[in-house]
């Protein structure tokens, strides 16, 4: 059978951010999101606090996941969520896994798998993190991750450790 085509995805994009009022920039970057021409918001988790992954001295985040419809290509959506990044002052020069204003990643892009240099997908930590998978699992709680298996799985396996959600 072929399958059915449509000219728009469904893409999973995780928010994150540890510094200048994380809140309020991942607030801010969800606005910027929806404004995206070709760029759909569907569904966006609630805010969790999460304690960092990676160097230890450095605040907490604020993570969420956010769906959108799109008629992007990976590539343009990439390019433009990175703009965004840019516009809330988003350093590249920092140390790997170290503080940042904001971060938006491309979790999932449909059921495709893409790997190019700048980008691989689906994400390279989206079935261990805690503070990707329970936010996802919010707003996708039936989803199955290509080439790793089914969210509810994934999230059997990934305590809720050092994530709170806020209200
Ligand atoms: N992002 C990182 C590095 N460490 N830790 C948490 N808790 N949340 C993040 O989004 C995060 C991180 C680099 O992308
Ligand atoms: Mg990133
Ligand atoms: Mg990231």
């Amino acid at each position: 059978m072929i399958p059915p085509t449509s000219d728009t995805t469904i893409a999973y994009l995780g928010l994150g951010s540890n510094l200048a009022e994380p809140v309020e920039q991942i607030k801010s970057a969800r606005r910027a999101i929806a404004l995206i021409p070709g760029v759909k918001e569907i569904a966006c988790s609630s805010l969790y606090r999460s304690l960092p992954m990676g160097p230890q001295d450095q605040p907490d985040y604020i993570n969420a996941v956010m769906a959108v419809e799109t008629g992007l290509s990976p590539q343009d959506l990439l390019k433009s969520l990175q703009k965004i990044e840019k516009a809330h002052g988003r350093e590249r020069k920092g140390q790997r896994w170290g503080a940042r204003t904001l971060d938006v990643d491309i979790l999932l892009y449909g059921e495709q798998v893409i790997d190019l240099p700048d980008l691989i997908v689906p994400h390279s930590g989206i079935a261990e993190r805690s503070f990707v998978l329970h936010p996802l699992s919010e707003i996708a709680p039936h989803l199955t991750i290509p080439g790793k298996g089914d969210i509810a799985d994934l999230l059997a396996k990934c305590p809720l450790v050092g994530l709170q959600r806020l209200d």
